[in-house]
């Protein structure tokens, strides 16, 4: 099972299924609580159901974790921290490479912030 516990508040997340390393089958993106988003490679066989359920956040190309939502706040203190420091993402070939893309925003934040490429 796949979980990212968000330690305070609700714990809506963000799942979304998308081929994004395009080697043919379907992973796991998490968009967590605390604005990150997760990989949960598919590593399926024709015989058996296997996905990578620790995962691993998606980096900038710079090296940094992708992180959407307020930068440098508390949430276990900071109201707007709390309510909209969630990653909602999708995935597309935006820039028409061939490679597949993320987009990431924060909840309810508008777009301000995308990660093309990650991987
Ligand atoms: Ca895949
Ligand atoms: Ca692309």
């Amino acid at each position: 099972m796949i979980t990212h516990r968000s330690g305070v508040g609700d714990e809506w997340f963000w799942p979304f299924l998308d081929d994004l390393d395009q080697d043919g089958r379907v992973d796991v993106l998490f968009g967590d609580w605390s604005g990150h988003v997760w990989f949960h490679k598919n590593d399926s066989t024709a015989k058996s159901k296997q996905f990578d359920v620790d995962g691993f956040r998606l980096k900038l190309a710079s090296g940094s974790p992708i992180k959407v939502g307020p930068i440098n706040k508390d949430p276990t203190r900071d109201f707007d921290a709390l309510q909209v420091a969630r990653a909602v993402l999708t995935t597309s070939d935006c820039d028409r490479d061939g490679q597949r893309d993320l987009i990431v925003v924060p909840y309810q934040n508008g777009c301000r912030n995308k990660a093309i490429n990650p991987g």
